[in-house]
């Protein structure tokens, strides 16, 4: 088995998702927690500054005492800059999710693990992630065919940090709506695989403000923002924090990607990959897990500079020998 000496970068819902998933690795030591703020406790003890990953004055102390970072930050503001930091130090995972900026991001971190010499996974999760993994699985064995991608109905994590750092927000939460007629035409093999996101999901927002911001001001904010909202219909809720509390905790989601594919006329054939979440972040969580033991092995062997799932043998995911593997799963 691996042994591998993991840190949380980020002690958010999805820093205490990883949390929770290493508790289930057999082979993956909690090194410590990482954070920017200050006298924050976690399960393990007291979290350490986040500067001692990134800053080269300050790291010195955990150099050869931790294996793989994961990084728990958000796509919108924290994983652009904070990745190459960590990566010009240490290896590192992280859930990078903004589709359209995933090129420029591997080049950025690719740039940094390659001068130092570290191994990078980035946008790992469920989407892109696991789903990324279902798309190239299907296409590659049904080339004829045409795919849809649905997500939701869902809290999402990477949404629900954008509006976040809207000036004037308070708190918010962000569900992904599929449309229910559309999905239901892409399971029947209805669909051409031509649909854009936006023309198979709505969004709703709730809102929690800071005293004296303008909603008008802050929904405009919302509902324009490249990448997250622009492409889409989106509902903006202004709420109270009481309700905010009552309502709003949940972070269920899932979602699909179907393809239908023919190999001769008339001959057609369907994948269906589900997932149902309780837990967003405990899931992406147990995905980046997963990802970093491959990160840790992949470094022994010889491995640098970024990657994606894509990259990754399958086995070296798994805490198990390639041999039980063979005898148990194949
Ligand atoms: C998140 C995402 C999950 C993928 C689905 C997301 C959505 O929770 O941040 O629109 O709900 N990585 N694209």
């Amino acid at each position: 088995m691996t042994h591998a000496r993991i840190a949380i970068n980020g002690y958010g819902n999805l820093g205490r998702g990883v949390e929770q998933a290493l508790s289930l690795a057999p082979d993956l030591e909690l090194v410590g927690v990482f954070t920017r703020r200050e006298g924050v406790m976690t399960a393990s003890g007291p979290a350490f500054p986040a500067a001692e990953l990134t800053d080269p004055q300050l790291r010195d102390r955990w150099t050869g005492k931790i294996d793989v970072v994961i990084n728990c930050g958000g796509s919108k503001s924290d994983l652009d800059t904070q990745t190459p930091l960590v990566a010009s130090g240490f290896n590192v995972v992280d859930s990078f999710d903004t589709h359209a900026r995933i090129p420029a991001h591997f080049e950025q971190v690719d740039d940094a693990a390659r001068a130092a010499g570290t191994l990078a996974l980035i946008s790992a999760g469920w989407d892109p992630g696991l789903f990324s993994l279902q798309r190239l699985l299907a296409e590659a064995v049904l080339p004829a065919g045409h795919a849809e991608t649905f997500w939701g109905p869902g809290l999402s994590q990477g949404h629900s940090d954008a509006v976040r750092r809207v000036p004037g927000v308070k708190n918010a939460v962000q569900y992904t709506v599929p449309k229910e007629q559309v999905r239901a035409a892409a399971l029947a093999g209805q669909t051409e695989g031509q649909l854009s996101a936006g023309d198979k999901h709505r969004r709703i927002v709730y809102v929690v403000l800071e005293s004296g911001a303008d909603p008008e001001a802050v929904r405009q904010a919302i509902v324009t923002m490249p990448n997250y909202f622009a492409e889409y219909e989106t509902e903006v809720h202004v709420i109270s924090e009481e309700e905010f509390a009552a309502e709003h905790t949940g972070m269920a989601h899932g979602g699909d990607v179907i393809r239908h594919g023919t190999t001769s006329p008339g001959t057609s054939h369907a994948l269906h990959f589900n997932l149902a979440l309780d837990s967003n972040p405990e899931f992406t969580g147990s995905v980046l897990v997963a990802c970093a033991r491959a990160v840790a092995r992949m470094h022994a062997r010889g491995e640098r500079g970024a990657v994606t799932l894509f990259d990754v043998p399958p086995a070296l995911l798994h805490p198990a020998s390639a041999a039980q593997l063979r005898a148990d799963l194949l």
